[in-house]
């Protein structure tokens, strides 16, 4: 491709405006050529980031318009599916934020889509697995410098959540980055899911129970725990302790400048998503971008990951209300190799 790749970017929310941000400002080889969000206020204060940049109500609209080589979906999960179906049947390649679909009968869907084409087109926002932490992580394991890994210990404390957010949004929105990315480090699939509830934070929306304890059984018998808390208050934070044969590690540290002063001794952390992860996700979108520019279209997990993905959720929220709950375990097509 000789030019710019021209994204359209559709979802205006917190990670839409910040994808705009990031590929208007720290991409190359990319711009932001349209905005689409039904709230046309918020998609034109997000396109106001990346100058020149068209606004549409559809993603219909935006595609027939010739403005678009890519295409890169950060509206909620439930919203996938309308805008994945216009984008693959335009051949256009897609950058979908996780998860690919809430559920694996519309995964499958959507799978079964993007077999008519020639190759995979989609690939997903797991963007842990371009975090430099998680990656010296996975070398570690596939290594055996510390012998085999035993145990993954975990915890993703959000500050808050949205109104939107519901309990099993516990599972698909949130755990579902573990869902994936611990598999991805420990080279095994899931085998069973189990979720315990602590003492209630008093704390949280009425409508929500939590914390969780998510307990993961893979294949190969390593043990997960994850600790997932919605309405930590304090900040944001998502930190591993792996334990091996001879060693543990730890991922997720607060780091940087350390400050002893007035009694007290500080560290800056985070408290949101965008700031903990943003290496990562530049690094994803950047390779998203070099991925279509030279053909290859995805570079990262792509809609197979997502579909795997989808079915441990299911079991996952089924979880939520009791029991040891088995996976389904599936066989990758050709397609996928
Ligand atoms: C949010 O949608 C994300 O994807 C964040 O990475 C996650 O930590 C948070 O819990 C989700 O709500």
């Amino acid at each position: 491709m000789g030019g710019d790749l021209r994204v359209g970017v559709v979802g205006a929310g917190i990670m839409g405006a910040d994808h705009i941000a990031r590929i208007a400002k720290r991409t190359s080889g990319a711009v932001v050529s349209a905005v689409v969000d039904s709230d046309q206020g918020r998609a034109t204060a997000a396109a106001a980031q990346a100058p020149g940049t068209a606004v549409f109500a559809r993603v219909e609209d935006a595609i027939e318009s010739g403005a678009v080589d890519a295409v890169l979906i950060a509206v909620p999960g439930q919203f996938h599916e309308p805008v994945l179906v216009p984008a693959l049947e335009a051949r256009l390649p897609v950058l979908c934020e996780k998860p690919l679909t809430p559920d694996s009968t519309s995964a499958m869907r959507v799978l079964e889509l993007e077999q008519k084409l020639d190759r995979p087109h989609i690939q997903v926002g797991f963007m842990r697995r371009f975090d430099a932490e998680y990656s010296a992580l996975r070398d570690l394991v596939a290594s055996q410098d510390a012998g085999a890994l035993l145990m993954v210990r975990g915890v993703h404390r959000n500050p808050s959540v949205p109104e939107s957010y519901m309990q099993s949004m516990m599972i698909t929105d949130s755990v579902v980055h573990e869902i994936d990315v611990v598999p991805w480090i420990a080279g095994s699939t899931i085998k069973t899911i189990e979720v315990k509830y602590p003492r209630r934070n008093s704390l949280a929306p009425e409508r929500l129970r939590e914390p969780i304890l998510v307990i993961m059984e893979l294949e190969n018998g390593v043990l997960v725990d994850v600790e997932l808390s919605a309405s930590a208050q304090f900040g944001y934070q998502v930190a591993t302790e792996a334990v091996f044969e001879r060693g543990i590690a730890r991922i997720g540290q607060p780091a940087g400048l350390q400050q002893w002063r007035a009694g007290s001794f500080t560290v800056r952390d985070h408290d949101s998503y965008t700031t903990r992860f943003a290496a990562a996700y530049d690094t994803q979108v950047q390779r998203w971008v070099d991925a279509v520019r030279n053909g290859s279209l995805v570079d990262g997990p792509n809609a197979w990951d997502g579909y795997v993905v989808a079915l441990a959720c299911e079991a996952g929220v089924r979880a939520l209300d009791g029991g040891v709950i088995p996976v389904e375990a599936a066989i990758r097509p050709d397609f996928y190799a």
